[in-house]
Parts: structure tokens; sequence; C-alpha cells
């Protein structure tokens, strides 16, 4: 177990390697996860989330160089939010955050969506432990809040802030509601153009709206072109923190993801055991050619199946 080794020491190439072999399903993973599983628990998690380009990459890059200042480490994990054709962000991200990935105290790592197909929380998940065992102070994930994949990774963060935009012609009221449930704290990127000022007020209406009692989320406008308000982002995100920890949220939301990463793993493993067990038992091809010939409905034959595994009913 020399990499877990070399990690805990803060071998940076350690943490590469054990990223990578995490996210890509690993038949060690379980076992490095185990083992580095008693250092984790001590980073705090921060989401950065929003529609394609609203300027989340700025956003980090700029939150980096204050949190630098302050002096801890960040780790940050960018799900890449392209399409399969044409994967150009990951290179976008690449090329902003180069000037941070000189720094020591910075580890940033870019995470296709393709490679980890229906297990992207997962292998974020693993991205977020291996960082947290090395010692990053906090984590930032960066993901785009289209897909449900992308806000459930989002709801593992400790903090979330949704950076949204001038609306230009377009209304607030095209924002999808679930992502205005998941922000602990509303950025209005690109504060420079037109109409920001109406979006914030928009926005700031639409929190009004829920009545809720405690954590008021700030609306919170900023320039990442060149900094603006990013320095009270940052306060606004560490206020947050006190907040969540001395109203007992933080353990609460904590034990929620646990929940979370729990009920996905045992629903992983059910669903890769029972497969693996069919493939490897039962020749699929007559049982798929009744039902797409209407002599079988396809509940009976998924039945057939389960019981020809001795799956428990
Ligand atoms: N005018 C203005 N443009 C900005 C600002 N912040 C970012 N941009 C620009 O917006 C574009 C998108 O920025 P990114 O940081 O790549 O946005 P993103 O949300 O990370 O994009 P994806 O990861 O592709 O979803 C870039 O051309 C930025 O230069 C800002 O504060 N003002
Ligand atoms: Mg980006």
């Amino acid at each position: 177990m020399d990499l877990v080794r070399e990690l805990l020491q803060g071998d940076r190439r350690a943490l590469a390697r054990l990223i990578t072999l995490v996210e890509n399903n690993d038949p060690r993973k379980e076992e490095y996860i185990q083992q580095l599983f008693p250092h984790t628990g001590k980073a705090y998690l921060i989401g950065i989330t929003g529609a394609p380009g609203a300027g989340k990459s700025s956003l980090v890059d700029r939150l980096l160089e204050v949190m630098r200042r302050d002096g801890f480490t960040v780790g940050v994990i960018a799900v890449d939010p392209t399409s399969p054709f044409t994967g150009g962000a990951i290179l976008g991200d690449r090329i902003r955050m180069q000037d941070h990935a000189l720094d020591s105290g910075i580890f940033i790592r870019s995470m296709g969506t393709r490679g980890s197909l229906g297990g992207l929380s997962r292998a974020v998940l693993g991205a977020v432990q291996v960082m947290d065992a090395f010692g990053k102070d906090f984590i930032v994930i960066e993901t785009v809040g289209v897909g449900q994949s992308e806000v459930d990774i989002v709801k593992a963060a400790d903090s979330t802030a949704v950076v949204l935009t001038p609306a230009g012609g377009d209304s607030v009221q095209t924002i999808k509601a679930g992502i205005m449930e998941i922000g602990d704290l509303f950025v209005i990127n690109k504060s420079d153009l037109p109409g920001a000022e109406r979006t914030a007020a928009e926005v700031k209406m639409m929190l009004e709206l829920k009545e809720e009692p405690g954590w008021r989320p700030p609306v919170l406008p900023v320039i990442s072109l060149n900094g603006e308000g990013v320095a009270g982002l940052w306060r606004s995100l560490l206020e947050h923190r006190r907040y969540l920890e001395q109203h007992g949220l933080f353990e609460a939301r904590r034990r929620q993801r646990a929940a979370r990463e729990l009920g996905e793993l045992v629903e992983f493993l059910v669903k890769s055991r029972v497969w693996e067990n069919i493939r490897t038992q039962i020749s699929l091809d007559q049982l798929i050619e009744a039902i797409a010939l209407r002599r079988r409905d396809p509940y009976s034959a998924a039945r057939e199946l389960l019981r020809q595994i001795n799956f428990p009913d």
C-alpha cells in the first residue's frame, strides 16, 4: 500500500494517481478508500454550480487567489460539462487555471462525464476523499447545474454557491427551480454587464418568497473578470460555514451525505453483482427476442432472470 503512504506524506504524484485509480473504478479502489477513510472528514466542501458559460471556472480561479492569500490549501474538481462531441471545456479550465497549477497548495482535477457514465457522483466523491485524506483544507467542486447527476453532486457539498448571470432578455423565471433550492449563496457573476441589478433583485425576490426560517442566502454581485466581489463571496462562504457549525447543521449535512453515499453504493454493488451473474450464467438473446416480439412481458422476464441467479425475491 505504498501509494496511500506516499499520499499521506504529501506526495502530489500519489494524489494524482490515486484520483485516477478511483475515477477509473480500479479493482483496488475499495481497498484504497478503506485505507484513506480514517484520514478524511477534515476538508470543507464548496460546490460551485450554474449554467454553462456562467463563469464558474473564472470565479473559482479568482476564489483560489483569495483562499490562498488566507493560507488555505485547496483541491478543485471541475466536472467537465461538455458533451462527448466537444470536450473544449477541459482545455479551457486547464488554460485558465494554469497559473495555479504551479502552486503546491492547489490541486486541480478535471473530471469528464464520459469516462464515469452513471458513476459520476461516485467518481467525484472518491476524488473528494482522496484530496481530503491528502490534507486539503477546502475542496471546490465545479459542476454545470443542468443534469440531475450534476445537481446531485453539489448536494454533497457543505456550502453551495449558485452562479447566475445578468439575464439579458430572459428573466430569472427561467432558472430551474431545482437549482434555486440547492443554493446557500447566489452569485450574480458578470455584474459588469447590463441587467445585473435587475437579476439580483429578482433572485432576492424569489428567495424571499420562500419565507423559510434559518440561513438567508445572500445574493452577491461579482465580476470574475477583474475579481470584484470575490472577497465578499469568500467571506460569505466562511459565514455560512460558521452558521452551519453553530446551528448543528454541519453534522446534519454530513449525515445526509453519508446516507446518500451508502445508498448509492448499495445500489451500485447490487446492480453490478446482479448483472455480472446474469451475464455469466444466462444467455439473454432469446429472452430479449421474446419481449421484442411481445411473447413475453418485461416484468416477468426480469423476475425470471433474478430467480435464475437466486436473487432473493
Ligand atoms: N463580462 C464578463 N465575462 C465573464 C465574467 N466571468 C467570466 N466571463 C466570461 O464568460 C465566459 C465563460 O467563462 P467560464 O469561466 O469558462 O464559464 P464556466 O461557467 O466555467 O463555463 P463551463 O465550464 O463551460 O460551463 C468566458 O469567456 C469568460 O471570460 C465576468 O465577470 N464578466
Ligand atoms: Mg468551467
